[in-house]
């Protein structure tokens, strides 16, 4: 089932997320329509608590080198945990939940992580480039946080201003 995405300035994106307790249906039902969602809106990376589900779940799906996103290549992250980081790489980022807006964010280049799979394993990697970008943007999303949040000042309120310039249109 694809469900609604929930967007900035929703006050329940700044909900911290909590464990998962139990490796059910009730969490494979809840990661199978995060995918539908995700794919449905042209997304690589999709958070529990994008669709209002406040649990450490989060999905990342990068397209191949034929820009094909092949479920083969799916990740499902549950109850991620970051070990170790370094190196800092700039990254333009967007969010399903922040639509139409993409800036520069800096973040660890390197990261290794530990979290479980769908049916409890526990899975620790390592994950640099775009795929360690978006481990980190959906992590936060877990926290609490949007990359709008980690923009500089000076990009932070050229954000502002983009933001509300769209509000005003819409009202029209
Ligand atoms: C997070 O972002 C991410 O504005 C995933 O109109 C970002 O899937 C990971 C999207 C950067 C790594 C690098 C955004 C789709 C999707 C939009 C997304 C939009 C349609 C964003
Ligand atoms: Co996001």
């Amino acid at each position: 089932m694809i469900r609604e995405i929930i967007t900035y300035p929703n006050k329940k994106l700044k909900e911290p997320s909590k464990d998962i307790k139990k490796f059910d249906k009730e969490l494979h039902l809840l990661l199978d329509d995060m995918y539908e969602t995700m794919v449905a809106k042209n997304g690589i990376g999709l958070a529990a608590i994008q669709i209002a589900i406040p649990l450490n779940a989060l999905l990342i799906l990068l397209p191949d080198e034929n820009d094909e996103q092949k479920k083969e290549n799916l990740l499902e992250v549950i109850n991620p945990k970051i070990i170790n980081q370094k190196g800092s790489i700039i990254y333009q980022e967007g969010c399903l939940s922040v639509p139409d807006y993409y800036d520069d964010v800096k973040r660890a280049e390197w990261i290794e992580v530990e979290y479980y799979d769908r049916f409890g394993n526990k899975i620790v990697k390592e994950y640099d480039e775009l795929l360690g970008v978006a481990f980190q943007h959906e992590m936060d999303h877990l926290k609490g946080h949007l990359f709008i949040e980690r923009l500089s000042y000076l990009k932070r309120k050229k954000f502002d201003k983009e933001w509300k310039k769209k509000e005003r249109a819409k009202k029209k």
